[in-house]
């Protein structure tokens, strides 16, 4: 698949996919959505892929959102598709069995902040601003913000900012416990590989394990989410890379995860 509205690289196991419609803000639209889509079927299908980094191109926007002009366009019939279509590739985001991170570098907004939220966690830039403003457009959130966000935050703290459309700092979203970190600007891509080349060096199949079991269990009850965590624990020590985990700590060794699934 060639790609028009996002950059895809991968290398030494970090794959980085960057939103590249900088004169719209990244803005998403229907052509970047199927790219995206593309993306991450490649990176679901590559084991050598460990850890996703989401940025957006230009210092100004991460993704402002779906893009208005498009949007303007459709039919009600038209809004669904391109609502269905969008969960469908925010749940496949989430769904990755590699951890994903948001690296925000600018605007963060309606269909931008949601794609944000489905990212294992988020790191931004210090002029990064949140938001679900679709309110202010007489719309509401329809890529799942109504969703993922009152889980994340709470849900008074959610309906405040879904029903003022306002914008929030990086620092207020940290404060919130939407955002893990705030760097500089110029720092953001460092901070979030540095983070991203530890995670990688862990075992591929444990990653996936933690995630799915913190996914999971959060859709559940806690005796249920405990019995989740009980039956992944016990896969992943018979996982190859828990043997050399183990073996590595009782020879007094780093461990080296290949990560591969079989023996
Ligand atoms: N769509 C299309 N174009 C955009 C968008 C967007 N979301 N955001 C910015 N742009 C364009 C502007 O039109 C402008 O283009 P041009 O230079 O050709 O005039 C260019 O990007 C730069 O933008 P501004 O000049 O406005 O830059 P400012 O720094 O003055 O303002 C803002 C930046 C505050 C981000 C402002 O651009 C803004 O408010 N943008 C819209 C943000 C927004 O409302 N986003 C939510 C969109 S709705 C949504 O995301 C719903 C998701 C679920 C959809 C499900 C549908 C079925």
């Amino acid at each position: 698949m060639t790609y028009e509205n996002i950059l895809f690289q991968v290398q030494e196991g970090i794959a980085t996919i960057t939103f590249n419609r900088p004169k719209a803000l990244n803005a998403l639209n229907q052509a970047l959505l199927a790219e995206l889509s593309g993306a991450l079927d490649d990176i679901a299908g590559d084991e050598s892929c460990r850890v996703l980094i989401l940025t957006g191109a230009g210092e100004k926007s991460f993704v402002a959102g779906a893009d208005i002009t498009e949007l303007a366009t459709f039919s009600a019939l038209q809004a669904k598709v391109f609502s269905r279509a969008g969960h469908a590739i925010i749940a496949k985001l989430q769904e990755l069995p590699i951890p994903v991170m948001a690296a925000v570098n600018g605007f963060a907004l309606g269909g931008g902040c949601e794609i944000a939220l489905a990212c294992d966690f988020i790191y931004a830039a210090e002029n990064a601003k949140f938001g679900l403003p679709e309110i202010t457009l007489g719309l509401i959130p329809g890529f799942g913000g109504t969703q993922r966000l009152p889980r994340l935050i709470g849900a008074n703290m959610a309906k405040e900012l879904i029903f003022t459309g306002k914008m929030i700092s990086a620092g207020e979203a940290a404060q919130m416990g939407l955002v893990n970190k705030v760097v500089a600007g110029a720092a953001l891509m460092e901070e979030v590989l540095k983070t991203a080349r530890d995670i990688a060096a862990k075992g591929r199949v444990s990653l996936r394990a933690a995630k799915q079991a913190v996914n999971y269990g959060l859709n559940t009850d806690l005796a249920t989410g405990c019995h989740i965590e009980t039956d992944a624990f016990a896969l992943v020590l018979a996982s190859p890379d828990a043997k050399e985990g183990t073996t590595a700590f009782l020879e007094k060794r780093k461990a080296v995860f290949k990560g591969s699934l079989a023996e």
